[in-house]
């Protein structure tokens, strides 16, 4: 391990045993070392599908049977895949924190988080898991049962869509609102596995050093394999994969 890693796990375990409230933004590189593809590796199940064909309301539009096509095969990936220590790591730090100093906002929809154990996690981007009916609204948790051609509803027949978050549209508003509480009001923001190139959610990071809070601005530590456009507001940095975990090992936990 470098010098410079070294300093960065002390710096950041002195900083997270000492936070008064930590606010953790994840993306796809926690699910990666599960096996699950991120978004922007050249390798993702985006292949072969353009982005606005399947997660675009217009793709929707053009051909909802091509996007539940992808969406069956998004959730059969999952149902193949289990967490990694990345996701079990921060479910025990939740509970060595408790639930009131800790919340977990995720950009990641295929649940992995909560499989670990992980309790307070808001989900930006919608579920796999879950269905929303285009008739009656309502929205189902299917888990990860096998669903083939377009679903309809049990209750109303109407059409079923994925309960995910498509460019353009409007992310859920409560879940929206308690991220941003959760990325005002915290000390320290651990980022951990996004490129933070989509918005509005790597805007949060934006409001843990200082947009719109009260509070003196919280400290950042970001995860990552790579430099991303989060790092310029991060105060400590911590390259390398997820799913290690020298830094919980210091923290004891
Ligand atoms: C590791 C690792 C390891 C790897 N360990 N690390 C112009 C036109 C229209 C819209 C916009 C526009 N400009 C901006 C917008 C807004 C748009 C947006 O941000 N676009 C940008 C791409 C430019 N946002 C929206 O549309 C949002 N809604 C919105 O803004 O509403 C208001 C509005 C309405 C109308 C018009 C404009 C605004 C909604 C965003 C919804 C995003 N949904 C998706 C797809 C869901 C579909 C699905 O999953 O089925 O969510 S996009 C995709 O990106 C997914 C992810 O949650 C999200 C974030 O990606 P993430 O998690 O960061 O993954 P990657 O792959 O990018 O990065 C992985 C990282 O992990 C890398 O850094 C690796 O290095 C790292 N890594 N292995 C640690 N082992
Ligand atoms: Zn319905």
């Amino acid at each position: 391990m470098s010098d410079d890693l070294t300093e960065a796990l002390d710096r950041a375990a002195e900083q997270l045993r000492d936070a008064r409230s930590v606010c953790v933004l994840t993306g796809a590189g926690v699910s990666a070392e599960s096996g699950v593809p991120t978004f922007r590796a050249s390798d993702g199940l985006w292949e072969g599908h353009r982005i606005e064909d399947v997660a675009s309301p217009q793709g929707w539009n053009r051909n909802p049977q091509l996007v539940w096509d992808f969406y069956h095969l998004r959730r059969a990936n999952v149902t193949q895949v289990q967490p990694n220590p990345g996701h079990h790591a921060l479910a025990r730090m939740e509970q060595h924190w408790g639930s009131d100093r800790w919340t977990l906002v995720t950009q990641n929809v295929d649940g992995l988080h909560q499989v670990a154990g992980s309790r307070h996690v808001l989900e930006l981007h919608g579920s796999l898991r879950r269905t929303r009916c285009l008739d009656c609204g309502e929205i189902v948790d299917q888990g990860l049962k096998p669903m083939t051609g377009i679903p309809n509803c049990p209750d109303c027949q109407g059409i079923l869509r994925p309960d995910i978050v498509w460019f353009g549209e409007m992310l859920p508003p409560d879940t929206w609102r308690a991220a941003e509480r959760a990325a005002r009001e915290c000390t320290v923001m651990l980022v951990v596995g996004t490129s933070a190139v989509v918005y509005p959610a790597a805007g949060l990071i934006a409001i843990a050093v200082g947009e719109g809070r009260k509070h003196p601005p919280g400290i950042v530590l970001e995860c990552n394999l790579t430099e991303t456009d989060a790092s310029t507001l991060a105060d400590i940095h911590l390259f390398g994969p997820s799913g290690d975990t020298p830094l919980f090992e210091r923290l004891g936990i």
